[in-house]
């Protein structure tokens, strides 16, 4: 016992519910591993970002029923809807609620990891910001974002992961 990273062999129920995975374990599932967005993505699922990231909430890992969220959005079978929902989250790095340019630049920088400079990825998220912002607020709103997903090809790519 104590051992981090060691499921128990056996749990009560209440155990069970309390469980944390230690987010080091996450990145060691290989789907997971190559994706750009890893870390934002165990972010988002386990909340942390709503809890001011107090280190003793950084350290709790995430808890199983957290766990088994993340991988039924990432599932072949996860409605494409609620996979957009988390894309949305996901990209929202600074969780006003909305996709600014520095959301979009810091997405895009996850994205091409180093194969564009600042200046293209810069000219590449004002072009997506400038075709998408349909009512013009210099933001994408949820349903904005919704609307540029359905014609993005890498996006589906990116959230398809095989358990
Ligand atoms: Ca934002
Ligand atoms: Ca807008």
């Amino acid at each position: 016992m104590g051992d981090p990273g060691v499921v128990p062999r056996t749990m009560t129920s209440q155990q069970a519910s309390s469980f944390r995975i230690p987010l080091s374990c996450l990145t060691r599932i290989p789907e997971l591993k190559e994706n750009p967005f890893s870390e934002r993505i165990s972010e988002v699922f386990t909340g942390r970002q709503n809890t001011g990231q107090s280190p003793a909430a950084d350290a709790g890992g995430i808890c199983f029923e957290e766990f088994l969220e993340m991988m039924s959005v990432f599932s072949e079978q996860a409605p494409r809807d609620l996979k957009v929902f988390y894309a949305f989250k996901i990209y929202d790095f600074d969780e006003d609620g909305v996709l600014g340019l520095s959301d979009l630049e810091h997405t895009c920088r996850q994205l091409v990891q180093g194969g564009l400079n600042a200046d293209e990825v810069a000219t590449v998220c004002k072009k997506v910001l400038e075709e998408s912002d349909i009512d013009g607020d210099g933001v994408l709103s949820y349903l904005e974002f919704e609307h540029v997903v359905t014609r993005a090809s890498d996006f589906m790519a990116t959230f398809h992961i095989r358990i």
